[in-house]
């Protein structure tokens, strides 16, 4: 398998995961500005959304979108509980999730990325961001994950996006359950071995 990923972006829980579950699997850094591949490739030719993350396998075909990259992962290794079994209520509640770590809090940071849009705009979705933070807050003081007490998929997720909180300037002093979850998981060796790798990886032009 392939991993196309940008240091730090949402990619990162993909390679967390493939890190987790100990199979072989190659890094491709993408240039996200440029959209080109470290080994010399258009970037919208293996995916054509032109975002990150992809996962090529080994039979071509590529896998997109996070939640359902993650998934498709955790299912190849069912032993690992990285996600309970498909069917189940416990893997609905992950999808939950997934979802709403997609598309509440990944998503509803990407505007304080974007440089074109006024402060003032930003503070409408920080204050909107920090209702949806509350919520997992919430979850977090009653479990160690966002699942229970065992690490999933969504776990790397989560962890992913609350690393950009820092860069962007988002408060989570008001949110001790999410800086001991952010603690919990940075221990962990798949993660300090993807942060490393994705840090010492060689920019892209
Ligand atoms: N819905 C996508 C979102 C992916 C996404 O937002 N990727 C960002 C990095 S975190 C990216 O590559 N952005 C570059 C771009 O949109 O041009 C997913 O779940 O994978």
């Amino acid at each position: 398998m392939k991993l196309y990923f940008a240091p730090f972006a949402c990619s990162l829980a993909s390679h967390i995961t493939l890190r987790e579950l100990a199979v072989p699997f190659t890094l491709i850094r993408v240039n996200n500005q440029s959209k080109r591949t470290a080994d010399g490739r258009d970037f919208y030719q293996i995916n054509p959304k032109g975002y990150v993350a992809a996962l090529e396998l080994d039979d071509g075909t590529v896998l997109t979108e996070a939640p359902a990259i993650l998934q498709y992962l955790a299912d190849l290794h069912p032993e690992s509980g990285l996600a309970p079994a498909n069917g189940t209520l416990q893997r609905t509640a992950l999808q939950a999730q997934l979802s709403f770590i997609g598309s509440e809090l990944h998503a509803g940071m990407s505007p304080l990325f974007n440089d074109a849009i006024p402060d003032e705009v930003k503070a409408v979705f920080r204050e909107r961001l920090g209702r949806r933070m509350a919520y997992m807050e919430r979850v977090l003081a009653e479990h160690d994950y966002t699942c229970g007490e065992h690490f999933t998929v969504a776990d790397a997720y989560l962890f992913t996006v609350l690393g950009w909180t820092d860069h962007l300037k988002v408060d989570l002093s008001a949110f001790p359950a999410l800086e001991r979850f952010r603690q919990r998981v940075a221990t962990r060796p798949s993660v300090i071995a993807a942060l490393r790798a994705e840090a010492e990886s060689a920019p892209v032009a």
